[in-house]
């Protein structure tokens, strides 16, 4: 059958398509599942999940993965990742590499990847589950401080700080969105973080479990993460790390604006979720 031309601008969203979206995506889910669980019938994964969502990554990701520490105190460490899609050889690499992969069939973006990746960890055993970038701007090696306040039971969700820490970025618009965005959520939650929008953050599993049914962001989840475990009571810190310059390749969020322009809409749209859809406090 010929492709359609109308243009996407013009069409307004149906439930309908919705709904396939939806089903295709929870095929395309359900397939890369099954797949993990033939490849890794009796997995049962150490008490900390070191988990990457992998898009196109093949020049990066190896290097990363290299790093990631065995041990955290006396708690062993698996490596997770889950490759999203894509067109390129990173897949592979995360399987060389010894990390359990599980691969989803096409790109359904960082937010949908994680997901996935924390259901897989929580299923298989993690007490604690640190996400990553597969692009080396985060350094695995500071995974022991980001866990360190949850194995004080401190606090149930730990969130880097480029701000606390360093920025060795040099992109102003990213740098100022950063603090802006930082108050925003700030004014919201009546919290202080420095750096909300950071991907790198340890997570209790309990707080993935309550906060896992109530996502929804395909993509730019870090803000709804953040949002939704704040309006459920849980706590959250932050913790100095090393913000390092993307090891190759461009970011695949957009250019500043259209990143920043999403970045708000999923604030907003998360707040009005947890403001008026869930008032039930744990
Ligand atoms: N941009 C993007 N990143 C994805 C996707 N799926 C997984 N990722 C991974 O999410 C991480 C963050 O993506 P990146 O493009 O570096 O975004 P940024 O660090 O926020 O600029 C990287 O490890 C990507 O490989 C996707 O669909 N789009
Ligand atoms: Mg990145």
């Amino acid at each position: 059958m010929a492709p359609t031309q109308r243009s996407r601008w013009l069409t307004l969203p149906d439930s309908r398509g919705r709904r396939r979206n939806a089903a295709l995506l929870q095929f395309a889910v359900d397939r890369a599942r099954a797949d993990f669980d033939e490849r890794y019938p009796h997995l049962g994964v150490g008490p900390v999940v070191a988990l990457v969502a992998a898009y196109d990554e093949q020049d990066n990701v190896g290097d990363v993965l290299k790093v990631v520490p065995t041990l955290i105190g006396d708690l062993e460490v698996s490596t997770l990742v889950v490759v999203d899609g894509g067109t390129d050889n990173t897949a592979q690499i995360a399987l060389d590499s010894g990390a359990y992969t599980c691969v989803l069939p096409v790109n359904l973006g960082q937010g949908a990847a994680l997901h996935l990746g924390y259901e897989l960890a929580a299923a298989h055993g993690a007490r604690y589950v640190v996400t990553l970038d597969a692009d080396g701007q985060n350094d695995p090696a500071e995974m022991a401080t980001m866990v360190q306040p949850l194995l004080d039971d401190t606090a149930d969700f730990v969130i880097a700080s480029r701000r606390l820490g360093v920025d060795q970025t040099t992109d102003r618009f990213r740098r100022a969105g950063v603090k802006v965005y930082a108050w925003v959520v700030n004014s919201i939650l009546s919290q202080k973080l420095s750096d909300s929008s950071n991907g790198y953050r340890a997570f209790k599993v309990e707080l993935l479990d309550d906060i896992l049914p109530r996502l929804v962001q395909n993509q730019y989840q870090t803000s709804e993460v953040l949002i939704t475990a704040a309006s459920r009571g849980w706590r959250i810190a932050e913790r100095p790390t090393v913000w390092h310059p993307r090891a190759s390749g461009v970011s695949k969020k957009g250019g500043n604006l259209v990143f920043g322009v999403q970045y708000a809409r999923v604030i907003a749209t998360t707040w009005c979720r947890v403001t008026w859809g869930n008032r039930r406090r744990r």
